[in-house]
């Protein structure tokens, strides 16, 4: 490294463990907590950032878990990354990706917690190193997924009452299509209009199935229907045939998937999730290939905690529409605040802070408490 030059002087890691406020049930696994994987970089200024990556039920999502991200970036991203340039956040991730493969959730939590560095270095958030922020806050969908319909229409009323949530994301795809609907159309009958109720499937239909059940929820007043089958040919055929939106989650893993999913005309929809896109960048790639194509933009989660959501507002901040809003609420789904201050939601929206990096700042004493690896030394 060359005089003058601000270099990366480590990379820390550590696993917190947080319980959820009630069972978060999805057609592939049931959460009762969640556990952030938090990565720390500490430059040769004295700056630091911070990055986040989750997942959803361990392995039950898909190939990456909390622990496994760990390993890979201690004993793999770690020693390819002290030493290098702090400031060259493009260049070093370009480095990563091409000798380590996959790994696209632990490499979004690494550049977060170097864009959120070289945002406290500089003086600027987050959002504007990506380009420049074109919305200051974001609309917020909630996810009712209590696996029961009467506890679901309770807790959607109080969103509603809270001013916290009036778009809706029902997770279904463990019943019978048949139950399923019944379920969808029970919830929407009950909050009439002031709500937009949509549904995220998981994958868990065959295509005959999503055929039934698409028609089901056109009738009961359901507005989009996310990942309803596996295969992208699948969802090419699904999208246009119902007066439904159709939007891709899983099928999207990063800017490739997404043009691959454009040219099949495979969704109406891209629910862009800066984990499975491989990172903030890569994030944002995956819009521009859906303006392109005329396919809508939604923000979607991986159910991170505060740190990783606020590193997804920054990015879909940046986003010139965003015509079905984000569902960046996971923080809210934990029982237990990690932030000095906590992230605002209010009217509905979630705002985008503005202050340097990501805007946000770690409660030291209660990441000690939650730390796994302290619960652990505690409890023998
Ligand atoms: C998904 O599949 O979209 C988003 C909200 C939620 O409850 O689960 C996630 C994952
Ligand atoms: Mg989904």
């Amino acid at each position: 490294m060359t005089g003058g030059t601000i270099a990366i002087e480590s990379v820390e890691t550590l696993l917190v463990d947080l319980p959820t406020i009630r069972p978060h049930k999805l057609s592939m696994a049931t959460m009762n907590g969640q556990t952030l994987m938090l990565v720390r970089v500490r430059c040769s200024d004295g700056t630091t950032g911070i990055g986040e990556g989750t997942t959803i039920g361990g392995l039950a999502y898909g190939g990456e878990s909390p622990e496994g991200m760990k390993l890979a970036i201690d004993t793999y991203f770690a020693p390819q990354m002290v030493g290098k340039d702090a400031n060259r956040v493009s260049a070093l991730m370009a480095q990563l990706n091409s000798s380590i493969r996959e790994n696209r959730f632990a490499k979004c939590a690494v550049e977060t917690a170097l864009f959120d560095a070289l945002g406290h270095r500089v003086g600027l958030p987050v959002s504007e190193l990506l380009g420049g922020r074109q919305h200051d806050r974001l609309p917020v969908a909630w996810t009712l997924a209590s696996g029961d319909t009467e506890r679901d229409i309770n807790e959607a009323q109080q969103m509603l009452e809270l001013r916290r949530h009036c778009i809706f994301k029902l997770k279904i795809g463990r019943k019978s299509v048949r139950e399923d609907v019944a379920h969808v159309a029970a919830i929407k009958r009950a909050l009439g209009d002031s709500a937009s109720v949509r549904v995220d499937v998981n994958m868990a239909w065959t295509e005959l199935q999503a055929h039934y059940g698409l028609a089901g929820l056109v009738d009961a007043g359901c507005e989009l229907v996310e990942q309803p089958v596996a295969h992208i040919e699948a969802m090419a055929r699904l999208t246009g045939k119902y007066p439904i939106a159709i939007m891709a989650d899983e099928s999207l893993v990063g800017p490739a998937s997404a043009f691959s999913i454009a040219k099949l005309a495979g969704a109406d929809v891209f629910a862009i999730k800066t984990e499975q896109s491989g990172g903030l960048q890569a994030a944002q790639q995956v819009a521009g290939i859906a303006e392109a194509a005329n396919i809508a933009l939604y923000g979607g989660t991986m159910l991170e905690g505060a740190v990783g959501s606020i590193a997804s507002a920054h990015v879909f901040s940046t986003f010139r529409e965003l015509r079905w809003g984000t569902e960046l609420f996971g923080p809210l789904l934990l029982t237990e605040e990690i932030l000095t201050k906590p992230l605002e939601y209010r009217d509905f929206h979630l705002e985008v802070p503005s202050s340097p990096g990501l805007g946000i700042s770690l409660d030291e004493e209660r990441l000690e408490f939650f730390r796994r690896d302290k619960v652990r030394k505690l409890n023998t």
